[in-house]
């Protein structure tokens, strides 16, 4: 059998992405304070292990070192996000040690000539702010404005690229209704409280950043799904699937690309208050024009309004009962579909990535000149390191080529999909999961602090510096 290279267009960026909390450490250091992950890690039980990200990866003391890492492995471009417990802690005045730390990794990665990419929120808000009510409070996007603004002060000359928000559908329904994230509420309400607030945040932060600097690319991140009815023709699973859709997708995609909830959406919610929070105006200010869409894809959905029954479901034992915790998603049921599973027990499904930069174009991106990114996609996996000290993580290398491959696919439909970020550059405090989950292309020893390159790192670099995969 031969099989053929396929190359990437030339402007096309490769890259890793990383989040603060994940990596950082230091969390006590120069003056930064808590955030509400710092807090929520010492609730027993909330995390495995009751692990925290107190020494994480270290970066913030190695920064040097993984800017060097990212370097030998072909990196172009890196994504990061910054803290806004160290740059302005309590949500209180800036903290000049705090924006320091970020500007030298900016400097480090300028010198290194790979594109800073940042994102301003990764899900560690300030602990004395959600003291104040968290993101269900309407003066928390406020407060995020200005910490934008803060950033901007220090490192708007050196970055161009800036995302506001990275999956507002985690920050908001994972955390405010289902609690599996920090800060841990259980409430229908907040969570949709929430998710308006961070989208008005990022309106603010957009148009404040774009009043500054008119040349700067601004964007937001999502998490978005493919939905997919266990049976098409049976009307319970297709309205599963559209209120799955709804729920991830249309709640955030059409108040930023179009200005208006879905009316779907706010019938599904309507018994959850989401139109008590939208003050007169709202809907204009998170309708900003963005340059960049940064979609995060991990894997799909195959719902129905009934149990899974079907046989596979004992070969698939993790299969969500139900979604019952997000509003909208009552009594939605999530059915495996048999495909292979990454160490999280998500499903591995390539061509929904394919299928998902298709629709998220065609419907958000083209008919507003949207740049898409793939800002993060990645697996993990019980990497074994062997006897050579080499980390042959085959199954990390396949995942990575085959969803670069979809992309291939998206962009021979037409589809401008302009970069990828591989999550993540090393393995990294995975939240509620702690340690255990290894994601990274680079394994961390967090005895040793040693960084070592997994052999999906050296074929990623390959595929970069043969801009193609085969
Ligand atoms: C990303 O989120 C994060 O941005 C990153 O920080 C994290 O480390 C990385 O992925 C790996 O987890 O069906 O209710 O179980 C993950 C996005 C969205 C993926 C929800 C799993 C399943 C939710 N996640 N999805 S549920």
């Amino acid at each position: 059998m031969t099989s053929h290279a396929r190359s990437f267009p030339p402007a096309f960026l490769f890259g890793a992405a990383t989040a603060a909390y994940q990596i950082e450490g230091a969390a006590h250091e120069d003056g930064r304070t808590d955030s509400i992950w710092d807090t929520f890690s010492r609730v027993p039980g909330a995390v495995i292990n009751a692990d925290n990200g107190d020494v994480a990866c270290d970066h913030y003391h190695r920064y040097q070192d993984d800017v060097a890492l990212m370097k030998d492995l072909g990196l172009q471009t890196y994504r990061f996000s910054t803290s806004w417990s160290r740059v302005r802690p309590d949500g209180g005045p800036v903290n000049p040690k705090g924006v320091d730390f970020y500007s030298r990794l900016v400097d480090e990665l300028l010198g290194a000539d790979i594109k800073p990419w940042l994102t301003l929120y990764h899900w560690d808000l300030p602990q004395a702010l959600e003291e104040k009510g968290g993101w269900a409070n309407r003066d928390t996007a406020e407060r995020f404005r200005d910490y934008a603004l803060t950033v901007h002060d220090t490192l708007g000359d050196r970055v161009g690229v800036w995302t506001t928000l990275n999956e507002p559908w985690c920050s908001s329904f994972l955390s405010y209704t289902a609690g599996a994230h920090a800060p841990g509420r259980q409430s229908p309400r907040d969570g949709l409280a929430a998710a308006h607030h961070l989208l008005l945040g990022h309106g603010l932060a957009v148009e404040a950043l774009r009043e500054r600097d008119p040349a700067l690319e601004l964007g937001i991140t999502l998490n978005l799904t493919v939905a997919k009815p266990v049976d098409p023709a049976r009307a319970g699973d297709v309205d599963a699937a559209r209120r799955i859709d709804g729920q991830f997708n249309r709640i955030f995609l059409d108040p930023i690309f179009r200005g208006s909830y879905p009316e779907d959406v706010l019938q599904d919610v309507a018994a959850f208050g989401l139109t008590d929070f939208v003050h007169e105006g709202d809907l204009a200010q998170i309708n900003q024009p963005i340059d960049t869409l940064g979609v995060n894809y991990y894997h799909g959905d195959l719902v129905s309004d009934r149990p899974a029954e079907h046989p596979l479901l004992a070969q698939a034992p993790t299969s969500r009962p139900t979604r019952s915790p997000y509003p909208a998603a009552d009594g939605v049921f999530d059915h495996p579909q048999g495909l292979p599973l990454t160490a999280m027990e998500w499903e591995i499904q390539p061509d929904g990535l394919r299928e998902l930069l298709v629709r998220v174009n065609t419907e958000y991106a083209a008919p507003t000149g949207t740049s898409l990114y793939v800002t993060e996609n990645g697996a993990a996996f019980d990497d074994v390191v062997a006897e050579d000290g080499s980390i042959p993580d085959v199954r990390r290398t396949e995942f990575l080529t085959a969803h670069l491959g979809a992309i291939l696919d998206a962009i021979d439909e037409g589809v401008d999909v302009k970069g990828y970020f591989y999550w993540s550059l090393m393995d990294n405090y995975e939240w509620a999961w702690g340690y255990e989950k290894r994601f990274g292309i680079v394994r961390v020893d967090y005895e040793t602090q040693e960084r070592f390159v997994k052999d999906s790192g050296r074929a990623y670099a390959d595929i970069i510096r043969n801009r193609a995969i085969s």
